[in-house]
């Protein structure tokens, strides 16, 4: 028997952007895509590890995050439109323990900067003010210790209008 053969168009189905109720003006991070991205090693990751497993930060497991692997840079161009960023950010592995650090710029100034982070620090939380900002950079890198399993992740990260 022959398949039926299917007759219609396909499109490429849009990006879906999930607003939460009651919250029209929040966008999660982890449903924009970055317009421009660079890592040291592997490919963007929604929700999960660099290495395909669930995102776990000095122990704890995170649902929702972008993971990725230090050095990196993540490029948003938000045209202004948001008012307040937040999240939570940490290293991702501790197969082998090393520094990471995590930095935000607004149109190429530095809005935010985490400590040196190992494998044993606990996720670090941000909320910064991006007004007006149209160029949001997430930036990553290997701390004093080279890049080995430097694996990264900003998670539970949301954009607000406000
Ligand atoms: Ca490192």
């Amino acid at each position: 028997m022959v398949a039926q053969q299917f007759a219609g168009t396909v499109s490429k189905p849009a990006l879906s952007i999930i607003y939460e109720t009651g919250r029209p003006n929040t966008i999660q991070l982890n449903q924009l895509e970055p317009d421009e991205h660079v890592q040291g090693w592997g490919n963007l990751k929604y929700n999960k590890n660099i290495d395909d497993g669930d995102i776990y930060i000095a122990g704890k497991k995170y649902a929702s995050g972008v993971g990725m692997h230090a050095p990196s840079q993540t490029v948003y161009n938000l045209g202004g439109q948001y008012g307040q960023f937040s999240g939570l950010v940490g290293r991702t592995t501790a197969i082998v323990d090393g520094e990471v650090q995590f930095m935000i710029y607004g149109d190429g100034k530095l809005l935010w900067k985490s400590t040196l982070m190992k494998a044993s620090t606990a996720a670090l939380a941000f909320s910064i003010g991006i007004n007006n900002v149209q160029e949001l950079k997430l930036v990553t890198t290997e701390g004093t210790d080279g890049t080995r399993y430097d694996h990264v992740a900003w998670c539970e990260a949301e954009l607000r209008e406000e």
